[in-house]
């Protein structure tokens, strides 16, 4: 039985805020305030209790070693010999934002009819560039049963690959056959343009998938200056639905046509210009929502707070939920934290349709398990963390005595290295 999964990253124990993203405008403005891993982690937590709320299926990933000693030791360079940033690149909590774990195509996609992951190698950002490892770990043991899953390494560098952000699937519903959509950038603008076509061709050709039913997408140049690092801050898919920004894609026209031709039954939903701006979109990510098809059938939004606090963007949600849209609910968020770095609740999680009872079972987490893992967090995560702060040793133990403690709690120890 297909159902669609959303394994949050766990916010780690050295969640910061070090500026180290350009072309990310919210980690650029918070760089250098002071970050609250425990209230950011709890936030995270609150977040996943919603959606089981919900009916939804919830997993989780654990936060990798930080900060990353075999990283900076293929530098030939310890930690505390490490220039400021460099520290900053091996101490980052970057992965808990797993919609760039990897890239998924679900069974009914793929030629041998198994779902296949390819972690991303996320090489445009150095501090992004080094998760890839543990990531690969992590996936290889939560779907380690082949028969269901292929868990691929990544498209070999320079091509960058930024995962499941810049990939929508369309489909009747999670278990029907369904229409990948692949969203590069193309580099000239002001920021960096971090998934590249080549790497997309490769995975969806490594994924088996059917060239008739995938499409290759160029986000918009506009999108990418404005701010929109990643193509999930400016739209989002579930099922037959598309809500997108209207200056998202490059060739509008020419890709909502082959999508209609690909699968007929698609709402796209578009969001003009004229309503909500690329700079209200990017501030407020009403696009890096989660949406998401709970039991009872209604198509619900998961904004984070910011969405309300902006006018605009409440003012047009609550027109299309008092209309005939197909989105029928909102629920609101608070990920504070996270945004501050530039990560909205679609950002936190990565979706993976499958069989839940295929997943390793310490990957998916009830109310009670969620209990267990705030505990840990209230006991053992920091905080805050003060920018100068990322040279104290004394930090560094409680983060690598925090992430110990997690693993233990969720009986994850192999992941400890
Ligand atoms: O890659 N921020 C992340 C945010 C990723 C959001 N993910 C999605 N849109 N799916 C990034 O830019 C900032 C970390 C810092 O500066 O310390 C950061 O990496």
């Amino acid at each position: 039985m297909i159902r669609e999964i959303n394994f949050d990253g766990i916010v780690g124990p050295s969640h910061n805020y070090a500026g180290l993203s350009p072309g990310n405008l919210a980690a650029t403005a918070n760089a250098g305030h002071v970050a609250h891993p425990r209230a950011a982690a709890l936030q995270g937590i609150a977040k996943m209790r919603a959606n089981l709320a919900l009916g939804l299926v919830q997993g989780v990933f654990v936060p990798p070693p930080r900060p990353d000693r075999d990283w900076l030791a293929r530098l030939a360079i310890d930690y505390d010999a490490a220039p400021t940033h460099l520290k900053a690149q091996a101490l980052s909590a970057s992965a808990m934002w797993a919609a760039n774990a990897a890239t998924v195509s679900p069974a009914p996609d793929t030629a041998d009819g198994r779902c296949h992951l390819t972690v991303a190698n996320l090489v445009t950002m150095p501090h992004r560039s080094h998760e890839w490892e543990a990531t690969l770990a992590q996936l290889r043991l939560a779907f380690a049963d082949e028969r269901h899953f292929a868990v691929r390494a990544p498209v070999p560098a320079p091509f960058g690959d930024e995962g499941a952000a810049n990939h929508m699937r369309l489909c009747a519903t999670h278990d029907a056959p369904g229409v990948e959509v692949f969203v590069y950038g193309v580099s000239g603008g002001p920021y960096p343009a971090r998934q590249h076509v080549e790497a997309s061709r490769a995975v969806a050709r490594a994924h088996g998938l059917d060239p008739a039913r995938t499409l290759f997408a160029q986000q918009s140049v506009a999108a990418i200056a404005a701010g929109a690092f990643h193509n999930d801050v400016v739209a989002v898919a579930n099922e037959r639905v598309l809500l997108t920004h209207e200056q998202a894609f490059e060739d509008r026209d020419g890709f909502y046509a082959d999508l209609r031709r690909l699968l007929p039954e698609v709402e796209i939903v578009e969001v003009p210009a004229a309503a909500t701006s690329l700079a209200d979109a990017i501030g407020s990510y009403l696009f890096n929502a989660q949406l998401v098809t709970p039991p009872d059938g209604e198509a619900t939004l998961i904004v984070p707070g910011e969405a309300r606090a902006n006018p605009r963007v409440w003012a047009w949600i609550e027109a299309h939920l008092a209309g005939n849209g197909p989105i029928r609910r909102v629920r609101v968020v608070d990920v504070r934290e996270s945004m501050a770095n530039g990560g909205g609740p679609a950002c936190l999680r990565l979706r993976v349709a499958c069989d839940p009872a295929a997943v390793d079972p310490r990957f998916l987490v009830d109310d009670a398990k969620l209990d267990r893992i705030a505990a840990v967090i209230e006991t053992h995560w920091p905080e805050e963390i003060a920018p100068d702060a990322i040279g104290d040793p004394g930090l560094l133990e409680r983060i690598a005595a925090a992430r110990a403690a997690l693993l233990s709690a969720l009986v994850m120890e192999e992941l400890q290295a």
